[in-house]
């Protein structure tokens, strides 16, 4: 399979995330990326021509991101650092400061329609959660991402069967005007909007990671033109807890291409098997001319902050099933925590896909 690399992840390196009332060790680090880059080196999806093994990157510029995320959000996340280090400074802070973190959210109730010149105030106003810390090349990073999906794309436009995109932070809880849940820039929405802007008629966006992508989900739920499935841990338990739920069907035009899958957490694997069947079916009868995969691979059993017990041979099976679907299909990394399995984990994905053997981890 042609494999792609965003050379930025590493400028978002956070290191830590409130959790449980604590700062920790941030989950969502370089160090995913490395591992799933360590994996795919000298396997059969890595390009000859070019001395990293992915191939090129183009350059898109922002039109693209902006089919899909509002422009005040836009700046706002362009912006958010250097306003960050200017509040710290005003308020006596020496050096860089620590990654900025929301602390007040505009609730049902209060006001979104007057965006605060506060910092503290807009940065809520943008942010979903306390847990994505957004640091100095959060921007670069998650922008260098978005044009390393579109090159993906590209390929599938250029008559490739598939594509992955080696990415982070990912992108499916971003919402059109918020950031959340590590991610920054929805990179599958992205891709989805510039396919039908290439000529599409019907896009599919299959979202297997553990997290129910509740961004993804809310840019196209109104729309016929893109259908989102989803399968992942019930959000009555659940990171987003407030979408993801199997009543939300979409709405308007979009009513009946949206379909939720959710699953308790710990549920078994052959659950998760049904679920994916389910959702293909779906996906079947609505006749895609692409597949985007949001490719989470928390889904292991051995996933740090998830609930679901893939092993690496599901995950070849995964692979294999997608492949089956037999539509052109770009696959994007999202999620994934377990660090030192996580290459092993994509390449199985991606050797299933293809029709070769699991490899020994
Ligand atoms: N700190 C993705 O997988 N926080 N996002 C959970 C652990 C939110 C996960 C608590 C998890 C978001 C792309
Ligand atoms: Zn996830």
């Amino acid at each position: 399979m042609k494999t792609l690399h965003n050379p930025e992840h590493a400028l978002h390196a956070p290191t830590h995330e409130f959790y449980r009332g604590r700062l920790v060790p941030a989950f969502e680090i370089p160090a995913r990326a490395d591992f799933i880059a360590q994996a795919l080196r000298g396997s059969a999806h890595a390009a000859a021509a070019t001395a990293d093994g992915f191939e090129p990157v183009r350059e898109f510029g922002l039109a693209p991101i902006a089919r899909v995320h509002g422009s005040a959000y836009l700046e706002f996340i362009q912006g958010a650092w250097t306003e960050w280090q200017a509040a710290a400074a005003a308020s006596g802070v020496e050096g860089d400061p620590g990654a900025a973190f929301p602390v007040v959210w505009p609730v049902p109730g209060l006001r979104r329609d007057r965006p605060p010149a506060n910092f503290a105030g807009r940065l809520g106003l943008y942010a979903m959660d306390s847990g994505t810390p957004l640091t100095a090349g959060s921007w670069a990073a998650a922008y260098r991402g978005a044009q390393a999906t579109l090159s993906g794309l590209a390929l599938l436009r250029a008559g490739e069967r598939s594509a992955y995109v080696l990415t982070r932070p990912p992108g499916h809880h971003a919402g059109a005007d918020f950031f959340g849940g590590y991610c920054f820039i929805n990179n599958a929405a992205v891709a989805a909007q510039a396919a039908l802007d290439g000529g599409a008629q019907r896009v599919a966006v299959l979202d297997v990671d553990y997290h129910h992508g509740n961004g993804t989900q809310a840019i196209f739920h109104d729309r016929a033109d893109v259908y989102f499935a989803s399968l992942h841990g019930d959000p009555m338990t659940e990171y987003p807890f407030y979408l993801g739920h199997a009543d939300e069907r979409g709405e308007g035009a979009g009513l009946g291409h949206n379909l939720n899958l959710p699953l308790a957490a710990g549920s078994p694997v052959a659950d998760w098997f049904a679920a994916l069947e389910q959702a293909l079916a779906a996906l079947g009868d609505y006749d895609p001319e692409v597949l985007i995969v949001s490719l989470g691979v928390d889904t292991y059993a051995g996933d740090p902050i998830s609930h679901f017990g893939l092993q690496r041979p599901d995950f070849h099976a995964l692979g294999a099933r997608l492949a089956a679907f037999g539509r052109p299909t770009l696959l994007v990394q999202e999620g994934g925590y377990a660090t030192a399995a996580i290459g092993h984990n994509v390449r199985a994905v991606l050797d299933g896909f293809d029709h070769l053997p699991l490899a020994p981890a």
